[in-house]
């Protein structure tokens, strides 16, 4: 019996990451960020389901899947998405529990665009320029606030 479910959303080309730009985005891939989440939820007796998608549609289709299947917690790094998408808004709008958005380079640093996020009107929590750290803070976050 798991204590608490969280769902981690990762956007837009993050399944490059490790194989261009590590100066920006590191040199961890995505599927070693995931394996050490799920090593330390499962440390803490947590279940997560960890999901990449190039494709608005199907990362809200999860958000909304989250709503009904008991997960209490999303840690999403929208990528590009986090600038644009109102309906990743809308979508985390309509979820009720604990929303954690991370990115691994500090978009505060970067270009203008990237300063607004649509995501953190939503969002319980930013983290933003920890690298894949960010995550795994993320998790503890949840984890330590039950
Ligand atoms: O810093 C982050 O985590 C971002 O969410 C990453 C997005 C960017 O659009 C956001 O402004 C900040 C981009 C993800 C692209 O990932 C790549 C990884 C490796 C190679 C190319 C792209």
């Amino acid at each position: 019996m798991s204590v608490g479910k969280v769902l981690v959303l990762h956007g837009p080309n993050l399944n490059l990451l490790g194989t261009r730009q590590p100066e920006i985005y590191g040199h961890e891939t995505l599927a070693d960020i995931d394996d050490a989440l799920r090593a330390q939820a499962a440390d803490h007796g947590w279940a997560i389901d960890c999901r990449q998608s190039n494709h608005e549609g199907e990362l809200i289709d999860a958000i909304h899947a989250a709503r009904l299947d008991g997960t209490a917690a999303i840690i999403i790094n929208p990528a590009a998405y986090t600038h644009t998408s109102v309906a990743i808004l809308d979508a985390l709008n309509a979820f009720d529990g604990r929303v954690i958005e991370v990115h691994l380079s500090n978009v505060h640093k970067r270009e203008s665009f990237r300063h607004h996020s649509y995501v953190s009107l939503r969002a319980d929590g930013v983290i933003a320029g920890l690298g894949s750290r960010g995550y795994r803070a993320a998790l503890e976050a949840l984890i330590a606030a039950g």
